[in-house]
């Protein structure tokens, strides 16, 4: 009904429920083995209370602590990739690089993917008809809340070399704003993290707007530096140029 259209956000994802317990499943028995033991009706019933009954405008980090604790996965070092503006390249990389990781390739992230969520107060329900949009409603609600905190202890769990995949026709392949700008970059242990590997990829048949030479990745360059930990840049790194290879074959720079 019309009066529960408060938000100017996507409604909950139907079959919500069904979709992260076959998700769930699907990560633990068969993409990654070695989380079997984890109780994937209690993740949903842990994802669940997390926001349900509760006022989606005031999520906070402690809203998810029950959940996060039920999965506690760790991911092995030098296989961390990070993304921003690239999500489809960075998956098609870690998919075809065996054991590496984006956020979205570890059981919350898996789970959580392209969903949206959220509930009421005084109501036992999701709200399927509209939720919060991060900028038109509210920054504090529980779809942007979980992505940030997982996206910081992503970032706060990585070791080793690191890697980013950057979009390099965008005016800045680095965004101060973005959550990989905002959260990720902050959050790396110099203690664990030798190394921020950056991957500034052009898309096929588009202009170069930006590269590792302009004043977005030197901002970037100087953040980390700035943080002890060493920074190198590559444009159009081959191992993901021949991933957007193999979908255009034909176009001039693929020969
Ligand atoms: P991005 O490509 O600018 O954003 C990725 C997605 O996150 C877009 O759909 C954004 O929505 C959305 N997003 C960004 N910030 C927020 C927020 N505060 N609330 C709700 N949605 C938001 O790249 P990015 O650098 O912002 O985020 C990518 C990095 O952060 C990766 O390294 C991941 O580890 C992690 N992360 C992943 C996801 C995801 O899988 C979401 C957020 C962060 P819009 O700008 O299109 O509206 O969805």
């Amino acid at each position: 009904s019309s009066e529960h259209m408060k938000w100017n956000g996507t409604g909950s994802t139907a079959h919500f429920q069904e979709i992260v317990l076959e998700r769930c499943y699907n990560y633990t028995q068969l993409v990654q083995p070695a989380l079997r033991d984890r109780d994937c009706q209690k993740i949903r019933e842990a994802f669940r209370n997390a926001f349900i009954s509760k006022d989606p405008c005031s999520a906070t980090e402690e809203d998810y602590h029950p959940l996060m604790k039920l999965v506690n996965q760790t991911v092995p070092c030098d296989k961390t990739v990070f993304w921003s503006k690239t999500k489809e390249l960075a998956h098609q990389y870690t998919k075809v690089q065996r054991e590496m990781f984006t956020l979205e390739d570890t059981l919350l992230g898996y789970i959580a993917d392209d969903l949206s969520w959220c509930g009421d107060a005084g109501s036992h329900e999701m709200n399927y008809q509209s939720c919060p949009h991060w900028k038109k409603d509210c920054s504090n609600n529980f779809v942007s809340v979980f992505w940030g905190l997982l996206s910081k202890r992503f970032a706060e769990n990585a070791c080793g070399v690191v890697q980013v995949v950057l979009n390099g026709s965008i005016s800045n392949a680095f965004d101060g704003k973005s959550t990989f700008g905002r959260v990720e970059v902050h959050n790396l242990n110099p203690m664990k993290v030798h190394m921020l590997q950056a991957w500034v990829i052009h898309d096929l048949g588009k202009f170069p707007s930006d590269s590792c030479s302009g004043s977005s990745i030197n901002d970037l360059s100087w953040i980390i530096k700035q943080r002890n930990i060493k920074f190198t840049c590559q444009d159009n790194y081959s191992s993901v140029k021949f991933l957007q290879c193999v979908k255009k074959p034909e176009d001039s720079s693929c020969r």
